[in-house]
């Protein structure tokens, strides 16, 4: 067995992860009280592949691996009260009586490293019920001062306790629509430059384009947390599903990883969905192989802001699900390979990975997206990325210049000096994408 353990943490961490546990129990045929809906005998999904994310207790009720953490108690109070109040146990669900108020020292200093050995108890529990375990799934806000503080720091943890083990993480990347505080960009980078060594594989999903997409594509005209969060939730459900399911075709997470982080710190890949299509215009669309192969190539259904086409791909990955042949991703392929705006660096092959998993996607109840026979989920890792990091860089630095908001980090045990040491690691970060971007020969210095 491959086990995954699931962190989530702060409010978007935590509710994100309500979001997946959701939307798995339904892929799976659990009910939201852990047992199995009527007239199943094992979980959906065939063969062993749930156990990676869920154990069973000796009573037959289905658990997920999972720790929540918040450093107040509002979030994981709803937990506790919500219609997945069952599926829990206690133990797993850990808050502290007040935030970080956004504040990425209070996270990671003063508030949360009151609560880390208890977090990391209830860490070690859950993976002394595996028999192999494989890595942690982790979800959180960059922008928030638990998600950014105590998130950096647990990962800081999960690597001196379990070595190797590989962490990979959702993170949230502010947008301004929602966004809760001034300091997110300070967050943002202090915590990105804090886990750059620690995270194998980081996915990031931009508050500003999953909105967008709720607003354009799912006709919500004010979106809340919770549309954004059924997307993501989607998007998460899509690379977990080769742990989860079974199948021929299906690639292991771990397999991917490899073909797409050519250089530790250059693990951000850029991921695609398609199709995001609302419930009443799904019956207008044809949705072919090829139809939302295409569509990962269009700005519009990307996760984060910036633009491929001006940037080169390393390494990409189709993670298909449901009623796909292969016949028929090799024809989008070759369609998708012949784009003038996909350019690869010189040293990599214009390999594309494929991954086949024939469990459809299904929607949960209250969401706008429509049900389809399939979807695919594009993970790439592209230079233009890198736009990311120059935005949020460019906004620290105009907060920096004048030192405004510095004092609420010193004043939780910050040093100032942490603040330009994470910043020389970006602008670093930025280098290293133009680097690898840079052709082999021609840009050779000798
Ligand atoms: N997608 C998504 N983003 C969220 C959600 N909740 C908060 N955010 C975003 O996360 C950032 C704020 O971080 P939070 O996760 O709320 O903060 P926290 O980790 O709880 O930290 P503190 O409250 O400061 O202790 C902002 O950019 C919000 O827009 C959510 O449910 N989904
Ligand atoms: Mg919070």
């Amino acid at each position: 067995m491959r086990e995954v353990i699931s962190i989530n943490v702060g409010q978007a961490g935590c509710q994100i992860g309500n979001a997946c546990w959701e939307l798995y129990t339904q892929e799976h045929g659990i009910r939201p009280d852990g047992y199995l809906e009527e007239g199943l005998d094992k979980p959906k999904g065939g063969g062993e592949g749930f156990s990676t994310f869920f154990y069973e207790t000796g009573s037959g009720k289905y658990v997920p691996r999972a720790i929540y953490v918040d450093l107040e108690p509002n979030v994981i109070d709803e937990v506790r009260t919500g219609t997945y109040k069952d599926l829990f146990h206690p133990e797993q669900l850990i808050n502290g009586k007040e935030d970080a108020a956004n504040n990425y020292a209070r996270g990671y200093y003063t508030i949360g490293s009151t609560m880390l050995d208890d977090i990391s108890d209830r860490i070690r529990r859950l993976a002394d019920q595996c028999d192999g375990l494989q890595g942690f799934l982790f979800t959180h806000s960059l922008g928030g001062g638990t998600g950014s503080g105590l998130g950096s720091l647990l990962l800081r943890e999960l690597s001196e306790n379990y070595g190797k083990k590989s962490k990979l993480e959702f993170a949230v990347y502010p947008g301004p629509q929602l966004s809760t505080s001034v300091v997110e960009p300070y967050n943002t980078v202090l915590t990105t430059h804090t886990t750059l060594e620690h995270a194998d594989c980081t996915f990031m999903v931009d508050n500003e384009s999953i909105y967008d997409m709720c607003r354009r594509n799912l006709d919500i005209s004010r979106p809340s947390f919770k549309n954004l969060n059924n997307l993501v939730a989607q998007v998460v459900s899509s690379v977990t599903a080769s742990l989860r399911f079974e199948g021929s075709l299906n690639v292991d997470l771990n397999e991917f990883q490899t073909n797409l982080v050519p250089y530790p710190r250059i693990h951000f890949p850029l991921v695609s969905y398609a199709p995001i299509l609302s419930k009443n215009k799904a019956h207008h669309e044809q949705n072919s192989v090829a139809e939302i192969t295409n569509a990962c190539f269009e700005p519009g259904n990307q996760m984060v802001k910036c633009n491929p086409a001006t940037g080169k791909y390393m390494a990409s990955c189709l993670l298909y699900r449901g009623d796909v042949v292969t016949r028929d991703v090799q024809a989008a392929v070759t369609q998708v390979k012949n784009k003038k705006s996909v350019q690869m660096v010189d040293w990599s092959p214009t390999g594309f990975k494929i991954g086949i998993c024939y469990e459809p996607p299904t929607t949960v109840p209250d969401s706008q997206l429509a049900p389809v026979d399939r979807a695919v989920c594009m993970l790439s890792n592209t230079t233009s990325i890198a736009e990311a990091w120059k935005r949020i860089d460019a906004k620290f630095d105009l907060m920096y210049e004048k030192r405004a908001f510095v004092h609420w980090y010193v004043g939780e045990g910050m040093e100032e000096g942490e603040f330009t040491e994470a910043r020389e690691d970006l602008a670093a970060l930025e280098r290293d994408y133009l680097e690898v971007a840079s052709d082999s020969v021609s840009d050779n210095e000798y």
